[in-house]
C-alpha cells in the first residue's frame, strides 16, 4: 500500500516536470505565425505565393527569418502525395516571404512552412491552405 503511493506521487511530479518543461519550450515558437498575403492562387507554373511572418504579440512582420523548409501538396483534397516543387523568390516588403511554385492541378494546397526567427531558439512553423484558380 506504502509503495503505490509513493509510485503515484513520482508519476504526478514526473508529469508535472513533463508538462512545464513542454510548455516552456515551445512558448517562444507559438508567439510567430505564418499568414497567406492572398489565399487564392492562379493555377499553373510560375505562380507567385507570398507569406507573411508576424509577431502575434506586436501584429508587427517579422524580417530576415530564415526559411528552411517548405512543401506544398494537395491534402486539401485527399492528395497528399501530390506535392509540387517550391522555390524561393524575392519580396519588396519586409517580413513578406515570396517563393515561386507551379499549382499543376486547380482546387486546395496544403504549404508548409518553416523558419528560423533570429533571437528565437524555436523552429516556428507554419501550415497555409491555398486555392488554385483557374
Ligand atoms: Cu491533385
Amino acid at each position: 500500500m506504502k509503495q503505490t503511493t509513493f509510485d503515484a506521487r513520482t508519476a504526478l511530479l514526473a508529469g508535472a516536470v513533463l508538462f512545464s518543461t513542454a510548455t516552456a519550450s515551445y512558448a517562444g515558437a507559438k508567439d510567430y505565425e505564418f499568414q497567406a498575403v492572398q489565399t487564392d492562387i492562379k493555377q499553373g507554373p510560375g505562380t507567385v505565393v507570398s507569406v507573411r511572418l508576424v509577431d502575434k504579440r506586436t501584429g508587427k512582420a517579422v524580417p530576415d527569418a530564415v526559411i528552411f523548409t517548405t512543401r506544398m501538396d494537395m491534402a486539401p483534397e485527399g492528395m497528399e502525395t501530390m506535392t509540387t516543387p517550391v522555390e524561393p523568390s524575392t519580396s519588396t516588403e519586409a517580413g513578406v516571404y515570396a517563393f515561386t511554385t507551379n499549382l499543376s492541378m486547380e482546387g486546395g494546397w496544403r504549404f508548409q512552412i518553416a523558419a528560423k526567427v533570429q533571437g528565437e531558439p524555436e523552429t516556428v512553423q507554419g501550415e497555409l491552405v491555398l486555392k488554385a484558380m483557374p
